[in-house]
């Protein structure tokens, strides 16, 4: 047979193959569609074919448009909003740096962003309604101007701190660079701009909110988690270090939008690969709901003449820096290009202009599109869901940077470059004022603003929010701590079991009980802390579906859906993420939490110091636990049992009270004192204490008049 005759053959066969499974699909449904290709896959590796999985699908939106639902907002009144959001996140970086050449800021992450965050504004982000905690939003650090800027729309910031954009010290008011709880205290509520920090943290948070609704101390609400993610920052471990965990606890109430411009800071994320389709099998690999919003409605009428699926092949086909190229060109180019590649693809648009073609729009731009991704994502059931948008970085800024490589670092326009995105955007500013690149604000009485926060009404407020208010709060009975302020008389014991009597005693309490959060990076065991998994169960969503093997053991492995202790396996990162979840509930759900976070001091600051950073800056309260501290602990064993640094790197943090107590009345004494502090007068910080194994007698605290 000739080549020709094969691939006819081939034709004919692959049709055979499609028009079979069309037939599942149209009569017997998704399930069985799964089932038949799990059968036919298993059929070939039986018989010894090598497999190799592809966990991906076409390089097009996964909600096609026959299933899209319509927009339920004025989409020209929201496009006009937008627009004014644009302009004012853009002018207030132009501005800062007309003011104090090199001041920096970010036009670029915000412009390929403002349909990802209004979509949500107007739509989706829950303010607090009542006892109904808001969701909680993990905002992409550097798009911080586009959210002050839609704030300042709101009413809620001034147009003097605007103006002074990265000088929050100015008497006057200002805004810093990123989001910082600490510089906005009743504002941002984490600080985001350490890529990689976000994702980890949102995981946790999601599994904290489930945590404390096990537990029986929050109502289930709807409460989502959003993490709005670069696509660069993606390459950080942290990223995508803890995603199996996600899916693992079905956390479906975590939602990732990851915007894919393609760029990073120096240049593309992936110029001879893609990101969306390395992502897309990442997180379906590791069980996530991935939902891919590539194209914008304007292709929707040629996807739907492309019955060869030619479309999804030549995506298929071109990499990243191609579609970058191609993100920034003519239409003629995009023709030749893209469409030029097979005549039969070309026909497709055989009927559109050069101009058209140029303006086929990319799916994160696309209200429709990041409506319809979002609807599905918050009704999405059994897994975490992330949102692949593909958008083009600078967007809007044309020749001042849309697709350039240099896009990031813009923070200037000159007199053209602003004509330009005031024309195509629409704002009304003079020709005279518009070097100023002043600000633009619509009256209150204005149908845009009126629109803008009568929906953050019905969502139940602005956001973003940090709540303020600390809960009421009881102290642990004074009997917990009588105890440790005797001597151990005869007996030698370590500070660690001190801790961990003392921990044990605090979760048995009335008012403390329940507000207690153990988090253990598998090293319950080294620190004698075993006897609490019997007492109070290690935390688990689906209970404990097997016998342990230690069952007839007093102290057996006891997993719990309403357990006490976060086991988090051999992450650091992972516990610090908790410790941030649990150590900010105060604020983000008004339940005091208390973390106690226990761990190897050698494996704590030095290896997660950007996290205990975050921490401290998103005024988190607890205690952070120094296991097997100081140089004489155990020092036979090697270096994991040799620190002697960890107090140093606590000291470069402020607001971390640390601590090497050497008896167990020193460690009731500072424990109790930091309850007080941090739960009952509120203050801001934390504490770390280092504790030994080193057996010795405790001696009694002296002047001993009870605390
Ligand atoms: C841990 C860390 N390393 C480096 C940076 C500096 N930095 C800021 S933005 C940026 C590029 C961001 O690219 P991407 O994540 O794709 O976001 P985009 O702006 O394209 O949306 C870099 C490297 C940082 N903020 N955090
Ligand atoms: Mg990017």
């Amino acid at each position: 047979m000739t080549e020709d005759s094969d691939d006819r053959l081939y034709e004919d066969e692959n049709q055979e193959w499609i028009d079979s499974i069309d037939y599942i699909i149209q009569n017997e449904g998704p399930k069985r569609v799964h089932e038949i290709i799990e059968l036919i896959r298993n059929r070939a590796v039986n018989s010894g074919v090598p497999f190799k999985m592809r966990l991906n699908t076409p390089y097009i939106n996964t909600i096609s448009s026959e299933n899209e639902v319509p927009y339920p907002g004025n989409r020209d009144l929201e496009r006009k909003i937008k627009s004014i959001i644009r302009w004012n996140a853009m002018a207030m970086v132009v501005q800062a740096n007309k003011k104090k050449e090199g001041i920096g800021g970010h036009i670029s992450t915000y412009a390929s962003a403002a349909t990802l965050y209004e979509v949500g504004f107007n739509h989706f982000f829950r303010g607090w309604e009542g006892d109904k905690p808001a969701d909680i939003v993990y905002y992409q650090g550097h798009a911080a101007p586009g959210i002050y800027s839609r704030s300042f729309l709101e009413g809620r910031l001034s147009e003097e701190m605007l103006k002074n954009f990265r000088r929050e010290l100015n008497p006057k008011g200002g805004l810093p660079s990123y989001p910082h709880p600490r510089l906005m205290e009743n504002y941002w509520q984490f600080p985001t701009v350490s890529m990689g920090l976000s994702p980890i943290m949102a995981i946790y948070q999601a599994r904290f909110n489930q945590y404390l609704q096990d537990k029986g101390l929050l109502q289930e609400s709807g409460q989502k988690v959003w993490a709005f993610l670069g696509d660069g920052e993606m390459d950080e471990p942290e990223s995508l270090g803890a995603i199996t965990l996600a899916s693992r606890e079905e956390l479906d109430n975590l939602i990732f939008v990851v915007n894919c411009n393609l760029q990073r800071l120096d240049g593309p994320v992936r110029g001879n690969g893609s990101i969306i389709q390395e992502l897309e099998s990442a997180f379906m690999g590791a069980g996530w709901h991935v939902i891919k919003v590539v194209l914008g409605s304007n292709w929707d009428p040629i996807l739907q003449k492309d019955k060869k699926g030619l479309i999804q092949k030549r995506f298929g086909e071109m990499v990243d820096g191609q579609l970058q190229k191609i993100s920034i060109s003519k239409g003629d180019y995009v023709r030749r290009e893209f469409f030029g590649a097979n005549p039969e693809l070309l026909a497709l648009v055989e009927d559109l202009s050069d101009e058209e073609l140029a303006k086929l729009q990319r799916g994160g731009h696309d209200s429709v599109k990041v409506y319809n991704a979002y609807k599905a994502a918050s009704g999405h059931k059994g897994s975490p869901v992330v949102i692949l948008a593909l958008t083009i970085k600078g967007y809007g800024l044309g020749e001042a940077g849309e697709g350039q490589n240099i896009t990031h670092q813009q923070k200037k326009l000159n007199e053209d470059e602003l004509h330009h995105f005031r024309d195509r955007f629409n704002i009304p500013i003079s020709d005279e004022t518009l070097a100023e690149a002043p600000f633009y604000k619509p009256g209150e009485e204005s149908e845009e603003i009126k629109y803008l926060k009568s929906l953050r009404k019905t969502l139940g407020g602005f956001v973003p929010y940090r709540n303020q208010e600390m809960p009421d709060f009881k102290m642990p009975a004074s009997e917990v701590f009588e105890e440790f302020l005797h001597g151990s008389g005869n007996r030698e014991i370590a500070t660690t079991m001190a801790a961990v009597q003392l921990l044990s005693k605090l979760l048995k309490d009335e008012n403390t009980g329940k507000l207690i959060v153990p988090i253990v990076p598998d090293e319950s065991r080294t620190f004698g802390m075993d006897a609490l998994f019997r007492q109070v169960g290690i935390y688990s969503h689906k209970g404990q579906l097997y016998e342990p093997v230690d069952k007839d053991n007093l102290l057996f492995y006891k997993e719990t859906h309403n357990g006490a202790i976060l086991e988090e396996g051999i992450t650091e990162a992972g516990s610090m993420s908790s410790f941030i979840a649990a150590g900010t509930s105060y604020s983000t759900h008004r339940i005091n939490c208390i973390p106690f976070f226990i761990f190897y001091s050698m494996f704590g600051f030095q290896r997660i110091g950007d996290l205990i950073w975050a921490a401290a800056d998103a005024r988190v309260k607890g205690f952070m636990l120094g296991g097997t501290s100081g140089r004489t602990t155990l020092a036979g064993e090697g270096l994991q049992h040799q620190d002697g640094q960890s107090h140093h790197y606590a000291m470069t943090v402020p607001v971390i009270q640390a601590y090497d107590p050497a008896f167990a009345y020193e460690l009731a004494v500072i424990i109790r004192e930091g309850m007080k502090r941090m739960y009952l007068e509120g203050k801001d910080e934390f504490y770390y204490i280092t504790v030994m194994n080193e057996k010795y007698v405790m001696p009694d605290m002296p002047m001993q008049k009870g605390i």
